[in-house]
């Protein structure tokens, strides 16, 4: 089950009592925490389809949830009907093992497996003010980055070069350092045991219905629509180890 209000108000009870000077974590609607399990669904939309305008449009919301996040979740239930020893495994585990998955299914576990679990997280971070991030998180970015404004200039940069279809994200490491990569199609962090913390998703179906082949207005506007309360909350929960998928 995807996140719950019972549950969304423990996790930031959790984080209030923990941290009581991460205040923007007390506003993040998600549970960064929890873990998809088969039979997966499609987790939905905790605001409105149209809340993203105009960086991102109703229609292309609808469909890029409904249909194209769907289709994954539908593909990785059927890819997987037949096999309960990775039922039984988290998604993370099994993009961070694909050579346990058996062959035949492997191509299509990798890429609907990725697509689950990068639009869960796409999800996550979207419907927010944009702005800038603040306390802990905004001092990780500026150890890291440099500053936010550098962060911003490489990470569209970065989005921008992804050939093809792919993602340009900010990782968690495990020694606790962010750091940016792009990925190809559905590729996931998680493959490699890194922690996604937020990303773009620069698939044509993610911009085309509004930009068209102006990738780089797309992707100077979804930072508008950043919800940095539930970003710091992935943060605080990837600090503590306890991010999942
Ligand atoms: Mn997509």
């Amino acid at each position: 089950m995807f996140p719950i209000a019972r549950r969304t108000l423990l996790v930031a009870a959790g984080l209030l009592a923990a941290r009581p000077l991460l205040r923007s974590a007390i506003a993040a609607e998600i549970d960064p925490t929890g873990r998809l399990a088969y039979p997966y669904s499609l987790p939905p939309l905790t605001y409105d389809v149209g809340a993203n305008e105009p960086a991102i449009d109703a229609m292309t919301m609808q469909i890029h949830h409904d249909k194209h996040h769907g289709a994954y979740v539908k593909n990785l239930n059927d890819a997987l009907k037949d096999h309960p020893e990775l039922q039984q495994r988290s998604l993370s585990d099994i993009l961070a093992k694909l050579g346990d998955v058996p062959e035949d299914i492997r191509t299509t576990v990798r890429n609907n497996a990725g697509g689950h679990a990068n639009h869960t997280m796409f999800w996550q971070i979207l419907g927010g003010k944009g702005g800038e991030p603040d306390g802990a998180l905004r001092a990780a970015i500026d150890r890291d980055f440099g500053g936010f404004d550098d962060l911003k200039t490489k990470f569209n940069q970065a989005a921008l070069k992804v050939f093809g279809s792919g993602w340009a994200m900010v990782l968690v490491n495990r020694d606790g350092k962010l750091s940016l990569v792009a990925r190809s199609n559905q590729d996931s962090p998680w493959m490699d045991g890194a922690a996604p913390l937020f990303g773009n998703d620069v698939w044509e179906h993610a911009y085309y219905l509004k930009y068209q082949n102006r990738r780089a207005d797309y992707v100077q506007a979804w930072w508008t629509v950043l919800n940095w309360p539930a970003i710091a909350a992935r943060y605080a929960a990837a600090q503590q180890g306890s991010l999942a998928i």
